[in-house]
């Protein structure tokens, strides 16, 4: 439950390349369609001080951080973009679409970095209080096929640059995940054309719509 206002916070994950970026607008224009048009953001990110840690914790160029530096300044980035944006919006009753949210970070720095959960979910406590999304969309496909995808781009940031074995493990948190938060967790399979992927994520909005009594 967002917890916070009348909105609704809908979050979009996957691994590298899964097509998250490319979906968004599509989700955007159908949430639309459906009279819930929502304020649509990212992490890391969303504000001027989180685009910076997204710089640094992107890096292209230098020599990287150890795991706890990485998770501390993604809440950090997470703590003013919840304070400025998200939060604000939902309780003015705007839905809102956030491309990776906490989720992202269970995957990449619990299961990929080998933090583990529970220091995760210090700081998700801490930084969020009660506040969840209340649908997460997991676009799922292998590794190689979202690597494939996302190999074309000129030069890999620092996520990018891991090995295959990396990914492997966010892959497995994320099914971890819808399998046991299934109401608000669900997968979607992303390995078909943008118009399959796009399709089965217009008919998920809807079920959870209907399900909710938000849409007939
Ligand atoms: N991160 C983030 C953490 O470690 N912890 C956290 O808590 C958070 C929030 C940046 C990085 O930050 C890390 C994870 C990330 O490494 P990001 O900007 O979301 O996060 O970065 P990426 O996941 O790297 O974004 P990508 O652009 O790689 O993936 P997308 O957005 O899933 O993929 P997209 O849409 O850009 O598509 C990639 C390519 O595939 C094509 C597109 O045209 C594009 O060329 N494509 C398809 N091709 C064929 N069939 C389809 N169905 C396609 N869909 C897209």
């Amino acid at each position: 439950m967002s917890g916070t206002g009348s909105g609704r916070f809908i979050t979009l994950e996957g691994v590298e390349g899964a097509g998250k970026t490319t979906a968004l607008e599509a989700m955007a224009s159908h949430l639309a369609e459906r009279g819930h048009a929502p304020l649509v953001t990212r992490e890391p990110g969303g504000t001027d001080l989180g685009e910076a840690v997204r710089g640094l914790l992107l890096d292209h160029a230098g020599d990287g951080m150890c795991a706890d530096t990485e998770a501390l300044l993604i809440f950090a980035a997470r703590a003013e973009h919840l304070h400025r944006v998200v939060r604000p919006a939902l309780e003015a009753g705007q839905w809102v679409l956030c491309d990776r949210f906490t989720d992202a970070t269970y995957a990449y720095q619990g299961a990929g970095r080998g933090l583990g959960n529970e220091r995760v979910a210090v700081l998700e406590d801490w930084v969020q209080g009660p506040l969840r999304p209340d649908l997460t969309l997991v676009l799922d496909l292998p590794v190689s096929q979202g690597r494939a995808r996302a190999g074309g781009r000129s030069a890999p940031d620092r996520f990018e640059r891991e090995q295959d074995a990396f990914f492997e493990r966010v892959r497995a948190c994320y099914l971890r995940r819808a399998t046991d938060e299934p109401q608000r967790v669900r997968v979607v399979d992303a390995s078909g054309s943008q118009a399959d992927v796009r399709l089965s994520l217009q008919q998920m909005l809807d079920t959870w719509l209907r399900e909710s009594g938000l849409h007939d």
